[in-house]
């Protein structure tokens, strides 16, 4: 899907609730050295600096039903959608640094505007399925699957997101900290997820290859890859807002990054909630190296 020479853009996204621009996660990855890294990977990359939300900020934004920042995140996430939208539609390949999981409602609004057959991969702890029903939170990170999908009643607010995801275009690894209300919408939606459980029975490479047949069973549609750093396990990626104890492990995470490069279908990239905000100096660096080598995995580093 992509022409070459292989362009990835870069989609800085510092923003987490309640204020824009304290979640240092993006800027940390590319002054770790991420855009030099892509280059070497044989990438030309694209670059114009963090997304800055600034006049966003400023909006008068009081809770919807119990949901927080309602305005904010809209906003955020529609002007992600069209950053994301227009680069796909130019051949680049959009990389999404956050930031709020939330952000993934803007990155795959934009993904699915360009290739509308897109399949989305969602590694993640959490399932971010809740409606504004059955969340308990208002945490909008909780909930972007279900925008995407239509599910739950409609806030105006977010009229902009179009239900394009169906759900059989999306499959989760990863998950093992999903509410009661969650559980009930993944049955109701049939939708394929592949817990923790799921992968120490079968191993990641099965599970992989599980996840693929489920979601692009003759592998010729686009992928969409939504990656949350909680994903991984506490000791391998600390500095994040949702922690989760029995995670994917370095490897586990990796692995997944180089099998979906392989397909050859790849078209989108999120790596969010990378949160340096969240813990010592060790830990953000150490969350901050494995959130870049997980864009480069997915990106075509290989081990040889
Ligand atoms: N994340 N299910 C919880 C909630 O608040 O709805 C946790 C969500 C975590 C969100 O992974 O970005
Ligand atoms: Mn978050
Ligand atoms: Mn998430
Ligand atoms: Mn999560």
């Amino acid at each position: 899907f992509l022409p070459s020479p292989l362009t990835v853009a870069i989609v800085g996204c510092p923003f987490r609730c309640p204020r824009v621009g304290v979640d240092q996660g993006p800027i940390h990855m590319v002054e770790a050295g991420l855009i030099k890294q892509l280059a070497e990977l044989g990438w030309t990359v694209k670059f114009d600096g963090h997304h800055q939300f600034e006049e966003v900020n400023a909006i008068d934004d009081p809770p919807i039903g119990i949901l927080k920042n309602p305005r904010l995140v809209s906003r955020v996430t529609q002007a992600v959608a069209e950053a994301v939208g227009g680069h796909a539609k130019k051949g680049e390949l959009p990389v999404t640094l956050g930031g709020d999981h939330s952000l993934a409602m803007g990155t795959i609004s934009g993904t699915l505007d360009a290739h509308p057959e897109a399949c989305v991969i969602w590694i993640d702890a959490h399932a971010d399925i809740n409606t504004a029903e059955s969340t308990d939170s208002g945490n909008i990170h909780g909930m972007p699957v279900s925008f995407l999908l239509g599910l739950g009643s409609k806030i105006p607010e977010f009229s902009w997101v179009k239900p394009a995801l169906k759900p059989e275009r999306i499959v989760y690894i990863g998950l093992r900290d999903v509410d009661a209300g969650e559980k009930r919408i993944l049955k109701e939606n049939n939708i394929k997820a592949f817990s923790m459980h799921e992968v120490d029975k079968y191993g990641i490479g099965k599970v992989v290859e599980m996840a693929l047949d489920h979601v692009n069973p003759d592998r010729k549609l686009p992928i969409h890859l939504s990656f949350d750093v909680d994903a991984l396990d506490p000791s391998v990626a600390p500095s994040t807002g949702t922690p989760v104890r029995g995670g994917l492990t370095f490897r586990e995470g990796h692995y997944i990054c180089e099998a979906i490069w392989e397909t050859g279908l790849l078209v989108a990239l999120d790596l969010m909630e990378v949160n340096p905000s969240l813990a010592d100096p060790e830990s953000v660096k150490q969350t901050v190296t494995v959130g870049c080598s997980l864009v480069r995995s997915a990106l075509g580093e290989t081990l040889l």
